[in-house]
């Protein structure tokens, strides 16, 4: 007699050529359907922050009358909730979609989703009653209602549960295909939720155990100091987490999306290890002005973030070369046409490129940023969102948005709505953020602060004004790119009726001949947790002092006085 199959978990999937499975088509659709609604309320503040800041308009931002209140919804919607639901989903569509077999859990990923969802309500509530106008950074001793940091936890907590369920969907596949390559889409997509993983213990300490007891009640006294070294243990490789999904969509979609292929994988998966090892002890260059560390630690940070560019630069060339094929399948021949014999035309690329060549303007920013001695006259000045608005706000987000329009027709079941107004609105957002980065990187240079209520300020620099007030037109061109990215967006949702036509560019042909030791997990955490040690360990050392330090009141922005006096 034959014996019943055990029913196997992870069951291998086969995919309709266009279109999702009902499945994908949920769990995918909830996030980035929640990712858009937070760019939605997060992205519209971000033109009127630029009125209000200039000098000629001076313009009170519509339904905010505190300032703060707008940077911090601004700052949190589009930088931690769109951002992180966002890659979320799209590494669910990446994971499953290129091992060709189901999540772990899909359970779990729903728990994930709700954790992170009433997270995200929570904080919704805590900033529109006006009770939390701590900015993204949430820097004590500036406090916020505790709703704030619950939805922080749920936040992080969800996405810890991501973590498990990709990890572990990974181990089934591979005890399936020991012998097989990874795709390197997935490759990236574990390099990224590791360092992320690690990298959200700081803020997890600095929530638990600084933010949430102060903001109950239940100690009176924060300590500024270290509260800044466990938010930047984790700050500086958030920027990498955002960005690691633009490099995978860059690396492994868009040869497919142009018609190339990739010029080295295991180059690639190299600058993926590399970003993975190096992102977190890199994080005391945002420090660099702050007493309690020592210059030996600033300049230790200073030489692994020259150790982080590198991979970029490899991307940079491995990417180029990948174009320069597509280029010359187009028909280039000479040195440089293959840069303009893309297909330009078609919104998806050209927000990758755009995103690109905005990431070169950034990058060369972010290389004087980290410079100890340029840092300091730059700090806390306009130029630091200008160098931001290019990589996050930029490459990133730029490349979320090409991403969208396929993604989302996808989920819709439709195709998108207009790829014309989207190839108008990625010109706008390019054209925009471009003068937004010079207008406000030199405005930076002439001392302009950043942070402040310009539109309240009784002095600017006077050579300083014309810069802010030509920061209006960007203002104007991302307003008007961000409502032509939302028409698309309810248009494909509710309006759209051409069918779908377009296939997922995942490459189902891994042609990998990386070596298999560059899955060594275990391995490469062990490095990082080492090099974390060596480089966060002293400061902690630094920072950390039970006998001075811990003696700040916390206090409510809103109403500057001390919440537990
Ligand atoms: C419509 C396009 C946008 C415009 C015009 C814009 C404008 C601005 C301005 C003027 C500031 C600085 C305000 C100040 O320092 O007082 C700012 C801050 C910021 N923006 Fe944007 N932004 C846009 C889109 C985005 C996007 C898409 C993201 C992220 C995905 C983003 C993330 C941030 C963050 C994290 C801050 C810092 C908030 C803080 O200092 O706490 N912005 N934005
Ligand atoms: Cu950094």
């Amino acid at each position: 007699m034959q014996q019943a199959q055990p029913v196997r978990q992870g069951v291998s999937l086969t995919f309709p050529k266009i279109g999702l499975l009902t499945s994908e088509q949920w769990l995918v659709g909830a996030h980035i359907l929640t990712a858009l609604t937070a760019l939605l309320i997060g992205i519209l503040l971000g033109p009127f922050q630029v009125f209000r800041r200039a000098p000629l308009l001076k313009m009170s931002i519509p339904i905010f009358s505190y300032y703060y209140q707008a940077l911090t919804i601004h700052g949190v919607m589009n930088a931690l909730f769109f951002t992180t639901f966002f890659i979320v989903g799209f590494s669910y569509f990446v994971v499953v979609r290129s091992l060709k077999r189901e999540l772990w859990q899909p359970k779990l990923a729903w728990v994930a989703f709700w954790s992170m969802f009433i997270g995200l309500l929570l904080v919704v509530y805590s900033l529109f009653t006006n009770q939390a106008n701590v900015l993204y950074t949430f820097y004590p001793s500036m406090i916020a209602h505790p709703t704030f940091y619950f939805g922080l936890t749920l936040l992080v907590v969800g996405s810890w549960m991501v973590t498990t369920n990709l990890f572990m969907t990974y181990k089934l596949w591979r005890n399936d295909n020991p012998s097989e390559h990874l795709p390197l889409a997935v490759f990236a997509t574990l390099a990224n939720f590791t360092l992320w993983t690690v990298a959200s213990l700081g803020v997890a300490i600095e929530v638990l155990f600084m933010l949430i007891p102060v903001s109950m009640g239940w100690i009176k006294y924060t300590d500024p100091q270290t509260a800044r070294a466990l938010f930047w243990f984790f700050g500086h490789p958030l920027v990498y987490f955002w960005l690691l999904p633009a490099y995978t969509s860059w690396y492994t979609m868009l040869p497919k999306q142009t018609g190339s292929t990739i010029f080295s994988d295991p180059l690639a998966r190299i600058a993926f290890i590399v970003l993975m090892i190096f992102s977190i002890p890199v994080g005391v260059h945002h420090m660099f002005t702050d007493p309690g560390v020592s210059s030996v630690m600033k300049g230790i940070h200073t030489v692994f973030t020259f150790v982080v560019a590198v991979p970029s630069l490899l991307t940079a060339f491995n990417i180029g070369a990948m174009l320069e094929r597509a280029g010359r399948n187009n028909g280039a021949t000479g040195w440089v046409d293959w840069m303009w014999k893309q297909n330009w035309k078609d919104p998806i690329i050209a927000a990758q490129l755009l995103g690109m060549i905005l990431f070169v303007a950034g990058g060369f920013s972010g290389i004087i940023n980290a410079s100890l001695t340029l840092n300091i006259a730059l700090h806390n000045t306009s130029w630091i969102p200008a160098h931001f608005h290019q990589t996050l706000a930029g490459a990133v987000t730029m490349t979320f948005m090409g991403i969208t329009y396929w993604l989302l027709p996808m989920i819709r079941g439709r195709a998108l709505l207009s790829k014309r107004v989207a190839l108008w609105q990625v010109w706008t957002w390019f054209i925009g953020m471009h003068i937004f980065g010079h207008s406000y990187g030199t405005a930076g240079v002439l001392g302009v602060p950043r942070r402040t209520d310009l539109g309240a300020a009784p002095y600017i620099n006077p050579a300083a004004v014309p810069w802010l007030n030509y920061s209006i037109v960007a203002g104007v061109l991302l307003l008007i790119s961000s409502l032509l990215f939302f028409y698309n967006i309810f248009g494909t949702l509710f309006f759209s009726k051409q069918a779908l036509s377009e296939e997922a560019p995942i490459d189902t042909r891994v042609q990998s001949k990386s070596p298999l030791w560059m899955e060594r997990w275990g391995l490469w955490l062990g490095i990082t947790l080492l090099l974390v040690l060596f480089a966060w360990g002293p400061v902690f050392v630094e920072t950390v002092n039970l006998t001075y330090g811990f003696n700040i009141l916390g206090y409510r922005p809103e109403v500057p006085t001390p919440i537990n006096p």
